[in-house]
Protein backbone atom coordinates (compact mmCIF):
# COMPACT_ATOMS: atom_id res chain seq x y z
CA UNK A 1 0.00 0.00 0.00
CA UNK A 2 1.08 3.77 -0.64
CA UNK A 3 1.58 5.90 2.10
CA UNK A 4 -0.19 8.75 1.81
CA UNK A 5 1.09 12.27 2.58
CA UNK A 6 -0.54 15.81 1.77
CA UNK A 7 -2.19 15.93 -1.68
CA UNK A 8 -0.52 13.37 -2.87
CA UNK A 9 -2.83 9.68 -3.03
CA UNK A 10 -0.27 7.56 -4.83
CA UNK A 11 2.61 6.47 -6.95
CA UNK A 12 0.53 5.95 -10.41
CA UNK A 13 -0.45 9.77 -10.46
CA UNK A 14 -3.83 9.43 -9.94
CA UNK A 15 -4.97 11.59 -7.68
CA UNK A 16 -8.42 12.37 -8.86
CA UNK A 17 -11.00 11.65 -6.52
CA UNK A 18 -13.96 9.40 -7.10
CA UNK A 19 -17.10 7.99 -6.11
CA UNK A 20 -18.19 4.03 -5.75
CA UNK A 21 -21.38 2.74 -5.23
CA UNK A 22 -21.64 -0.87 -3.85
CA UNK A 23 -24.95 -2.28 -5.40
CA UNK A 24 -26.28 -5.71 -5.10
CA UNK A 25 -29.57 -7.53 -3.42
CA UNK A 26 -30.17 -7.18 0.61
CA UNK A 27 -28.27 -9.92 2.13
CA UNK A 28 -25.25 -9.73 -0.53
CA UNK A 29 -22.83 -8.32 1.50
CA UNK A 30 -22.33 -4.85 0.97
CA UNK A 31 -22.10 -3.83 4.22
CA UNK A 32 -18.95 -6.33 4.62
CA UNK A 33 -17.16 -4.95 1.46
CA UNK A 34 -17.28 -1.65 3.07
CA UNK A 35 -16.25 -2.22 6.21
CA UNK A 36 -13.37 -4.17 4.69
CA UNK A 37 -12.61 -1.17 2.62
CA UNK A 38 -12.98 1.41 5.44
CA UNK A 39 -9.68 0.72 6.60
CA UNK A 40 -7.89 2.53 4.02
CA UNK A 41 -6.65 5.64 4.86
CA UNK A 42 -7.78 7.55 1.55
CA UNK A 43 -11.09 5.66 1.62
CA UNK A 44 -14.43 7.51 2.99
CA UNK A 45 -17.18 5.40 4.00
CA UNK A 46 -20.81 6.69 4.30
CA UNK A 47 -23.01 4.63 7.29
CA UNK A 48 -25.42 2.36 6.51
CA UNK A 49 -28.23 4.40 5.59
CA UNK A 50 -30.60 1.86 6.91
CA UNK A 51 -30.07 2.82 10.37
CA UNK A 52 -31.67 6.09 9.32
CA UNK A 53 -34.33 4.18 7.56
CA UNK A 54 -35.39 2.88 10.77
CA UNK A 55 -35.47 5.85 13.27
CA UNK A 56 -37.00 9.03 11.80
CA UNK A 57 -37.09 10.85 14.96
CA UNK A 58 -38.15 7.63 16.84
CA UNK A 59 -40.38 6.18 13.75
CA UNK A 60 -39.01 3.24 11.94
CA UNK A 61 -40.24 3.42 8.66
CA UNK A 62 -38.45 0.37 7.22
CA UNK A 63 -40.87 -1.66 10.00
CA UNK A 64 -43.91 0.57 8.70
CA UNK A 65 -43.03 -0.70 4.94
CA UNK A 66 -42.75 -4.05 5.31
CA UNK A 67 -45.74 -4.04 7.46
CA UNK A 68 -48.02 -2.63 4.63
CA UNK A 69 -46.05 -1.43 1.81
CA UNK A 70 -49.26 -0.62 -0.16
CA UNK A 71 -49.76 2.27 2.65
CA UNK A 72 -46.36 3.34 3.65
CA UNK A 73 -44.09 2.58 0.48
CA UNK A 74 -44.56 5.73 -0.76
CA UNK A 75 -43.42 7.36 2.40
CA UNK A 76 -40.48 4.98 3.02
CA UNK A 77 -39.20 5.83 -0.96
CA UNK A 78 -39.43 9.02 -0.09
CA UNK A 79 -37.46 9.12 2.90
CA UNK A 80 -35.04 6.96 1.17
CA UNK A 81 -34.47 9.43 -1.89
CA UNK A 82 -34.07 12.02 0.19
CA UNK A 83 -31.38 9.81 2.72
CA UNK A 84 -29.58 8.91 -0.94
CA UNK A 85 -29.00 12.43 -2.19
CA UNK A 86 -27.90 13.55 1.17
CA UNK A 87 -25.04 10.95 0.89
CA UNK A 88 -24.50 11.85 -2.67
CA UNK A 89 -23.92 15.39 -2.10
CA UNK A 90 -22.20 15.38 1.45
CA UNK A 91 -18.42 17.17 0.42
CA UNK A 92 -15.86 14.41 -0.42
CA UNK A 93 -13.00 15.10 1.80
CA UNK A 94 -10.93 11.83 0.96
CA UNK A 95 -9.74 10.48 -2.25
CA UNK A 96 -12.31 7.77 -2.61
CA UNK A 97 -15.78 7.88 -1.66
CA UNK A 98 -17.60 4.74 -1.10
CA UNK A 99 -21.39 4.23 -0.58
CA UNK A 100 -23.55 2.10 0.17
CA UNK A 101 -26.47 1.53 -2.84
CA UNK A 102 -27.23 4.84 -4.27
CA UNK A 103 -30.12 7.37 -5.38
CA UNK A 104 -30.65 4.96 -8.51
CA UNK A 105 -30.88 1.50 -7.24
CA UNK A 106 -33.56 3.00 -4.73
CA UNK A 107 -35.08 3.87 -8.15
CA UNK A 108 -34.90 1.33 -10.29
CA UNK A 109 -35.15 -1.46 -8.53
CA UNK A 110 -36.91 -0.60 -5.03
CA UNK A 111 -39.90 1.77 -6.54
CA UNK A 112 -40.03 -0.30 -9.42
CA UNK A 113 -40.78 -3.11 -7.55
CA UNK A 114 -43.64 -1.67 -5.80
CA UNK A 115 -45.09 0.01 -8.85
CA UNK A 116 -44.75 -3.31 -10.87
CA UNK A 117 -46.31 -5.71 -7.74
CA UNK A 118 -49.18 -3.28 -8.05
CA UNK A 119 -48.00 -2.39 -4.19
CA UNK A 120 -47.46 1.67 -5.88
CA UNK A 121 -50.60 3.12 -7.16
CA UNK A 122 -49.43 5.00 -10.37
CA UNK A 123 -50.17 8.81 -9.19
CA UNK A 124 -47.61 7.76 -6.32
CA UNK A 125 -45.21 6.21 -8.70
CA UNK A 126 -45.42 9.29 -11.05
CA UNK A 127 -44.73 12.22 -8.05
CA UNK A 128 -41.55 9.76 -6.83
CA UNK A 129 -40.14 9.72 -10.84
CA UNK A 130 -41.12 13.54 -11.28
CA UNK A 131 -38.75 14.10 -7.99
CA UNK A 132 -36.31 12.08 -9.10
CA UNK A 133 -35.74 13.15 -12.49
CA UNK A 134 -36.10 16.65 -11.37
CA UNK A 135 -33.03 15.68 -8.56
CA UNK A 136 -30.75 14.13 -11.43
CA UNK A 137 -30.91 17.42 -13.29
CA UNK A 138 -30.11 19.87 -10.68
CA UNK A 139 -28.22 18.23 -8.31
CA UNK A 140 -24.33 16.90 -8.30
CA UNK A 141 -25.08 13.18 -8.21
CA UNK A 142 -21.71 11.88 -9.50
CA UNK A 143 -20.88 8.04 -9.79
CA UNK A 144 -17.40 6.83 -10.72
CA UNK A 145 -18.10 3.17 -10.41
CA UNK A 146 -20.57 0.71 -9.66
CA UNK A 147 -19.69 -2.50 -7.81
CA UNK A 148 -22.44 -5.30 -8.07
CA UNK A 149 -21.92 -8.10 -5.84
CA UNK A 150 -23.97 -11.07 -7.48
CA UNK A 151 -25.43 -13.15 -5.32
CA UNK A 152 -28.01 -16.44 -5.49
CA UNK A 153 -31.17 -15.20 -4.21
CA UNK A 154 -31.20 -18.49 -1.96
CA UNK A 155 -27.99 -16.91 -0.11
CA UNK A 156 -29.21 -13.79 0.04
CA UNK A 157 -32.13 -15.90 2.22
CA UNK A 158 -29.69 -17.85 4.39
CA UNK A 159 -27.80 -14.34 5.58
CA UNK A 160 -31.13 -12.60 6.04
CA UNK A 161 -32.04 -15.29 8.24
CA UNK A 162 -28.64 -15.60 10.09
CA UNK A 163 -28.27 -11.70 10.81
CA UNK A 164 -31.91 -11.60 12.40
CA UNK A 165 -33.17 -7.80 11.72
CA UNK A 166 -36.79 -8.18 12.99
CA UNK A 167 -38.45 -6.35 10.08
CA UNK A 168 -37.10 -8.67 7.64
CA UNK A 169 -38.35 -11.67 9.77
CA UNK A 170 -41.16 -12.08 6.82
CA UNK A 171 -39.09 -12.02 3.60
CA UNK A 172 -39.63 -14.82 1.02
CA UNK A 173 -37.75 -15.95 -1.58
CA UNK A 174 -39.71 -14.66 -4.08
CA UNK A 175 -39.07 -11.23 -3.17
CA UNK A 176 -35.52 -11.01 -3.46
CA UNK A 177 -35.93 -13.31 -6.87
CA UNK A 178 -37.73 -10.57 -8.00
CA UNK A 179 -35.48 -7.79 -6.21
CA UNK A 180 -32.38 -9.87 -7.88
CA UNK A 181 -34.02 -9.69 -11.77
CA UNK A 182 -34.59 -6.29 -10.97
CA UNK A 183 -30.83 -5.73 -10.33
CA UNK A 184 -29.76 -7.84 -13.33
CA UNK A 185 -32.09 -5.54 -15.76
CA UNK A 186 -30.45 -2.39 -14.43
CA UNK A 187 -27.11 -3.40 -13.75
CA UNK A 188 -26.20 -6.32 -16.58
CA UNK A 189 -29.17 -5.89 -19.22
CA UNK A 190 -29.14 -1.90 -18.82
CA UNK A 191 -32.94 -1.52 -19.48
CA UNK A 192 -32.18 1.38 -17.21
CA UNK A 193 -30.06 4.41 -17.76
CA UNK A 194 -26.77 3.24 -15.96
CA UNK A 195 -24.79 6.05 -14.42
CA UNK A 196 -21.28 4.54 -14.45
CA UNK A 197 -19.25 1.35 -15.44
CA UNK A 198 -20.51 -1.52 -13.51
CA UNK A 199 -17.67 -3.82 -12.24
CA UNK A 200 -19.39 -7.45 -11.05
CA UNK A 201 -17.93 -9.15 -8.27
CA UNK A 202 -19.00 -12.61 -6.95
CA UNK A 203 -20.90 -11.88 -3.30
CA UNK A 204 -21.16 -15.99 -2.82
CA UNK A 205 -18.01 -16.68 -1.09
CA UNK A 206 -17.45 -16.45 2.71
CA UNK A 207 -15.21 -14.79 4.87
CA UNK A 208 -11.90 -15.59 3.87
CA UNK A 209 -12.44 -16.06 -0.26
CA UNK A 210 -14.34 -12.83 0.31
CA UNK A 211 -11.69 -10.88 1.23
CA UNK A 212 -9.59 -12.50 -1.30
CA UNK A 213 -11.62 -10.98 -3.87
CA UNK A 214 -12.06 -7.91 -2.44
CA UNK A 215 -7.87 -7.75 -2.42
CA UNK A 216 -7.97 -8.75 -6.47
CA UNK A 217 -10.02 -6.07 -7.64
CA UNK A 218 -9.00 -3.35 -5.19
CA UNK A 219 -6.65 -1.76 -7.42
CA UNK A 220 -9.74 -1.01 -9.76
CA UNK A 221 -11.94 -0.33 -7.08
CA UNK A 222 -10.23 2.24 -5.85
CA UNK A 223 -8.66 4.15 -8.83
CA UNK A 224 -11.87 3.57 -10.68
CA UNK A 225 -11.82 4.01 -14.38
CA UNK A 226 -8.29 4.75 -15.96
N1 LIG B 1 -34.77 -1.24 1.14
C1 LIG B 1 -35.93 -0.87 0.50
N2 LIG B 1 -35.91 0.11 -0.44
C2 LIG B 1 -34.74 0.70 -0.78
C3 LIG B 1 -33.54 0.31 -0.19
C4 LIG B 1 -33.58 -0.69 0.77
O1 LIG B 1 -37.00 -1.41 0.81
N3 LIG B 1 -34.76 1.67 -1.69
C5 LIG B 1 -34.82 -2.20 2.27
C6 LIG B 1 -34.38 -3.59 1.97
C7 LIG B 1 -33.77 -4.05 3.27
C8 LIG B 1 -33.23 -2.79 3.91
O2 LIG B 1 -33.94 -1.72 3.28
O3 LIG B 1 -34.74 -4.61 4.11
C9 LIG B 1 -31.73 -2.60 3.74
O4 LIG B 1 -31.39 -3.07 2.47
P1 LIG B 1 -29.97 -2.90 1.79
O5 LIG B 1 -29.86 -3.94 0.74
O6 LIG B 1 -29.81 -1.49 1.36
O7 LIG B 1 -28.92 -3.14 2.97
P2 LIG B 1 -28.41 -4.50 3.63
O8 LIG B 1 -27.91 -4.15 4.99
O9 LIG B 1 -29.49 -5.52 3.55
O10 LIG B 1 -27.23 -4.88 2.69
P3 LIG B 1 -26.11 -6.02 2.86
O11 LIG B 1 -26.75 -7.18 3.56
O12 LIG B 1 -25.71 -6.32 1.45
O13 LIG B 1 -25.02 -5.41 3.67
Amino acid sequence: MNAISGHHFGTDGKTEKHTVCVEGNIGSGKTTLLEYFSTYPYTEVTKEPVEKWRNIKGMNALEYMYKDASRWGLTFQTYVQLTMLQIHTQPQVKRVKMMERSIYSAKYCFVENLYQSGKMPEIEYTVLTEWFDFLLKTQDIKVDLIVYLKTKPETDLRRIKERCRPEEKQIPLEYLETLHNLHEDWLIKKKFPLPAPVLVLNGEYEKEEMIKEYESYTPHILRGPA
